[in-house]
């Protein structure tokens, strides 16, 4: 089934943290309840402030993001914008605002697919509402995202579909081991072995949940001379809509470098031609573990660094160095790139930061029962360490999944490998209806009680923000 547009929105609310706690400011429609407008507020500020005074700096960029939120009760989804407005009379200098558009929930595909369009008008709204002084000031400011919001729906004419379609391509030349990684974040490490070079375009679907919003298609292309000729002329049919793209180097393949980056230089041409403007996951492939320090490699990858981003301005574009002998580094680089699909990225970053600080860990990863990273969150200067310590985990984790499911046990606790005081402690939880996995790293103190205590209230928030994951 699918539905029209007309008057999707269904209610707007501006939210502050005053005096009275999380209290609704501006609201449309006028009648609507008051139950509902307090738990709008209540909901989405919570989400933004933890239980933490927020900060104590000067300045408010910090903390801006978007999320979508389910509201059950209301039957509505919500599309919140998190920021802070200064006010020197506020606790941590700053009072903590949201700003929320709701929609059917059976309607939520819109906010998937009109993301893009829908940050702008909010982000510039809520600036505004960071320097207006008084209610009526924020009134003719919510007015005005009204009148924008509906002007925006009211030209949108096609029906639209009840899950968001996302599309992934995995390009490359041939030889450069896109359907090797594929098959290795897959786990089916029998088949790596057997890998021929993929014919055209093999198609098959990701899922991050059993149940998710979105149908994931990932595009296999064949490199091979004739396949790629064949994908620059149909360019459109490829390209077009595309969400997410991996561009795959050989980097042990010195001759084949140029012809390499100028592929990768086309494709670039041709997003740029057709106006797609997707992330961007370049993987220095072929980068085995065990001349990955290598002068030849090395000169190699700084060579094709320097010409990538020569190339790619205007992308957002993240290198990775990856192997298929090295497990832990196909996953970052897989689960980075799917972790760039989800518009709650960055609530969940935030809600792992502010777990993390309560319980006094030093990094968190938060992962599916694929061992698909969902999201992590580290402190400045220990995100290195942490993969590097916890990557010779990474390697028996999917067995310890398993495992893990048996022994029903709670935690898992290991010694770091290099540092006994080190800890990596990994715990299931279960979120709705899906299990997922923390790995905690521990630098310094260990403290189970403290995580049994905050961890009800971190899996309650995830709660609400993992049914619109994706
Ligand atoms: N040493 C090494 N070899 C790899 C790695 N990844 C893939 N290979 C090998 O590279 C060869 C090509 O891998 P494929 O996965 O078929 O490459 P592809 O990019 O899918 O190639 P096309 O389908 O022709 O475009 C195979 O022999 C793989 O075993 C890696 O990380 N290190
Ligand atoms: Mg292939």
């Amino acid at each position: 089934m699918s539905k029209t547009k007309n008057n999707i929105i269904k209610s707007i609310v501006l939210s502050l943290f005053d005096d009275d706690g999380p209290t609704p400011k501006i609201y449309w429609p006028e009648m609507m309840d008051e139950s509902s407008r307090l738990l709008i507020a209540m909901k989405t500020i919570s989400l933004l402030m933890g239980d933490t005074v927020y900060q104590n700096g000067t300045s408010t960029e910090d903390v801006n993001y978007f999320g979508i939120l389910p509201f059950p009760d209301l039957k509505l989804n919500g599309l919140t914008y998190f920021f802070l407005i200064l006010d020197p009379t506020a606790r941590g200098n700053a009072k903590a605002a949201t700003i929320t558009v709701l929609i059917d929930e059976d309607d939520r595909v819109f906010f998937y697919e009109n993301m893009k369009y829908l940050r702008i008008i909010i982000d510039s709204a809520a600036s505004k509402v960071q320097t207006a002084k008084t209610l009526d000031e924020n009134q003719v400011i919510m007015d005005e995202l009204k009148g924008e919001l509906f002007e925006f729906t009211s030209e949108i004419k096609d029906p639209f579909s009840l899950k968001r379609q996302i599309k992934i391509l995995m390009t490359g030349l041939d030889r450069a081991g896109k359907t090797s990684f594929l098959h290795a974040v897959k786990k089916r490490y029998s088949k790596i072995i057997k890998t021929l070079p993929t014919k055209g375009v093999a198609r098959s679907e990701e899922k991050i949940f059993d149940e998710q919003n979105s149908t994931i298609s990932v595009w296999d292309l064949g490199g091979q001379k004739t396949y790629r000729e064949k994908f620059l002329e149909q360019r459109k049919v490829y390209l077009y809509n595309v969400d997410l793209l991996f561009y795959f180097i050989d980097v042990q393949d010195s001759s084949r470098i140029n012809e390499s980056v100028d592929l990768f230089s086309k494709v670039i041409d041709s997003l740029i031609e057709l106006e797609e403007f997707p992330p961007i996951v370049v993987c220095l492939n072929k980068c085995d573990p065990d001349i990955k320090k290598s002068g030849d490699i090395r000169a190699n990858i700084n060579a094709i660094i320097e010409k990538i981003n020569e190339v790619s301005k205007r992308f957002f574009i993240k290198i990775f160095e990856t192997s298929i002998f090295d497990g832990f580094s196909l996953i970052s680089a897989y689960s980075y790139g799917l972790s760039q699909l989800s518009p709650n990225r960055e609530l969940f970053e935030n809600q792992l930061k502010h777990f993390a600080k309560k319980i006094n860990s030093d990094a968190i990863l938060l992962l599916n029962e694929n061992g698909i990273i969902l999201s992590n969150f580290s402190r400045i200067g220990i995100s290195e360490k942490v993969f590097e310590i916890s990557a010779p985990h990474f390697q028996t984790l999917y067995k310890t999944f398993k495992e893990f499911k048996l022994l029903k046990q709670d935690f898992l606790i290991s010694s770091g490998i290099t540092d006994e005081s080190k800890k990596i402690i990994f715990k299931r939880i279960t979120v709705e209806k899906y299990n997922l996995y923390l790995l905690m790293f521990m630098e310094k103190d260990l403290n189970l009680d403290k995580i049994e205590k905050f961890l009800p209230k971190f899996s309650k928030n995830l709660n609400d923000l993992i049914q619109t994951y994706i």
